[in-house]
C-alpha cells in the first residue's frame, strides 16, 4: 500500500489552521528557529526490518494481521511510514531473517521509497535449520574453534550483503555468555571473542564501521561476554578505528545513568550509534519515550552538547536506529510514535540554552542549571516537529492520517489476517 502525496496535502490543509496557531505560539522567541527546523528535517532514523510484525514473548504472540510476508513488503511498509513523516529514510536489515535474494532489485525498490540501507545485523544467537555447529554455548566466544569460524564466516557474509545494498556498517550483538558460575572462563572467553572480532574487523571495507552492541543480560543470565559499555569500549578500542560501541537503551542494569555513558563514549570518539526503545524493567523493547521520556531528553542533551563539542554532523555522524518489539500495538503505529518521541527529545535538546547552562555549571549554581535544562524539557516542541514535517512534504499528524486512511485494514485486505513477518 502506498499513500499518494495529494492525500497528505489534503489532510494537511484540513489541519493547517490549528497547526499554524500552535506553531506561531511555539516559535515565538526561539533562537535560530530555521536552523533547528533544518536539523529536524535532516534527522533520519533507521527502521528495523525485524520489527514490522507483531512481537511476542515465550508466553505468547498475538498477531494483528496484514504483516509483511517478504522483504519487498517490509520495504513497502517502511516506505509508507517515511511518506507519512519523512523521518524514517533508512532500513536496517537482520541476516538471515531478511536475506536480499536480488540485492540490486531490493536496492532499487528501497530507492523508489526514498530509503537507504543502514547497519546490517548478524545473527549468531539462533541456530539456522541447515547449520552444522550449534551456538548453544556461544558463537565468537565458543571453546570450539570450528564453531567460532562458522560465526566469523557468517559475519563476513553479512558484510558482503551490506556492501551490495550500499550499507556502510555492521552491528554485532552477541548473546554469548554463561548462565551459571563456573560455566565460563571469563578471561579466555574475552580473548576468544576479541580474536574472532579481529577476523571480522579484517574483512571490513575501508569505509565500513563495526558497531559492538553490549547487553547486561538475556538470553544468558549469569554473564554476558559483551555485558556493558566498558567491555564494548574495550573491544572497540583493541579492534581499531573502524570499531565503535552501540548503545541499545534497553540493555542496561536498572537505574544505569545512560546519558553519562553516552557523554563519555562520545568524548572518547567511540560512540557509533543507538538502538532506541524504552523499558521499565529489562530489555522490554517498548515504544521510545513511553516510559522514561526525561531520560531520552537527557541523552539527547548530552548528544547535542558532545557532538557540537566535536563539530560532528548530527544527522550523519552517528547511527540512529530503532530496535523495538510490538507485543500489543500495531507495529506501524508503534514505530510512528517512536520516531515522534525521538524527534521531540532532539528538538527539546536543541532548545537548551547551552551558554547559560555552562555559566550555571561554572558557578556550581545547581538549581539554576536544573531550571535551564527543564525549561527546554517542559517546552511543547510538537508544533516545531510538525512544522519540520510539513516543510519536508510529510503529514502534520502521521498517526492521525494513518488511522484516517485505514492503513492496517487495507493491509489485512491485501495480505490477510494470518500473515507472519520474519523477526523477533
Ligand atoms: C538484542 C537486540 C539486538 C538484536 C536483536 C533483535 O536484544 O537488541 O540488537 O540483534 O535485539
Ligand atoms: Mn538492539
Amino acid at each position: 500500500m502506498q499513500i499518494e502525496k495529494y492525500k497528505i496535502d489534503e489532510f494537511n490543509n484540513s489541519v493547517l489552521k490549528e497547526h499554524k496557531r500552535r506553531f506561531d505560539f511555539a516559535a515565538e522567541g526561539v533562537n535560530g528557529l530555521d536552523g533547528i527546523l533544518k536539523k529536524l528535517v535532516d534527522f533520519q532514523i533507521a527502521i528495523p526490518s525485524w520489527a514490522l510484525g507483531t512481537g511476542g514473548t515465550r508466553f505468547g504472540r498475538f498477531s494483528g494481521g496484514g504483516e509483511p510476508r517478504t522483504l519487498e513488503e517490509k520495504i513497502e511498509d517502511v516506505g509508507l511510514l517515511h511518506s507519512l513523516n519523512k523521518s524514517g529514510g533508512a532500513i536496517s536489515l537482520h541476516i538471515p531473517w531478511d536475506i536480499p535474494q536480488d540485492a540490486k532489485a531490493i536496492k532499487a525498490l528501497a530507492a523508489q521509497h526514498g530509503l537507504r540501507f543502514d547497519a546490517v545485523n548478524s545473527n549468531t544467537f539462533q541456530d539456522q535449520p541447515d547449520q552444522k555447529l550449534s551456538y548453544k554455548f556461544g558463537s565468537l566466544q565458543h571453546v570450539d574453534k570450528a564453531t567460532r569460524k562458522q560465526a566469523v564466516d557468517h559475519n563476513i557474509e553479512v558484510i558482503k550483503h551490506g556492501i551490495e545494498l550500499g550499507s556502510d556498517s555492521i552491528t554485532v550483538w552477541l548473546s554469548d555468555g554463561s548462565c551459571f558460575p563456573g560455566q565460563l572462563n571469563f578471561r579466555k572467553a574475552f580473548q576468544r571473542t576479541l580474536e574472532s572480532l579481529q577476523e571480522i574487523y579484517a574483512a571490513l571495507p575501508d569505509n565500513f564501521k563495526m558497531f559492538v552492541e553490549y547487553k547486561a543480560f538475556e538470553p544468558n543470565f549469569y554473564s554476558m561476554t559483551v555485558g556493558d559499555w566498558g567491555q564494548s569500549l574495550l573491544y572497540a578500542s583493541k579492534l581499531g578505528p573502524k570499531a565503535y560501541t552501540l548503545v541499545d537503551l534497553g540493555h542496561h542494569l536498572p537505574n544505569a545513568n545512560i546519558e553519562q555513558i553516552v557523554a563519555l563514549l562520545l568524548s572518547e570518539g567511540k560512540l557509533g550509534g543507538f538502538h532506541f526503545n524504552d523499558s521499565k524493567y529489562g530489555d522490554d523493547d517498548l515504544t521510545v519515550g513511553s516510559i522514561n521520556p526525561y531520560q531520552l531528553f537527557l541523552i539527547f542533551n548530552e548528544l547535542v552538547e558532545g557532538m557540537d563539542a566535536r563539530s560532528m554532523q548530527h544527522a550523519t555522524d552517528l547511527g540512529w536506529m530503532i530496535d523495538a518489539s510490538h507485543n500489543v500495538k500495531d507495529p506501524l503505529e508503534d514505530l510512528l510514535q517512536s520516531i515522534e518521541a525521538i524527534k521531540i527529545a532532539y528538538a527539546q535538546a536543541l532548545l537548551v540554552d547551552t551558554k547559560a547552562l555552562q555559566a550555571a555549571q561554572d558557578a556550581s549554581d545547581v538549581a539554576k542549571a536544573q531550571e535551564i535544562l527543564q525549561q527546554a524539557y517542559r517546552t511543547d516542541v510538537r508544533p516545531l516537529v510538525a512544522e519540520a514535517r510539513l516543510r519536508a512534504g510529510a503529514a502534520l499528524q502521521p498517526l492521525q492520517l494513518y488511522r484516517q486512511l485505514k492503513v492496517r485494514e487495507n493491509l489485512i485486505k491485501e495480505r490477510g489476517q494470518k500473515t507472519v513477518a520474519t523477526g523477533l
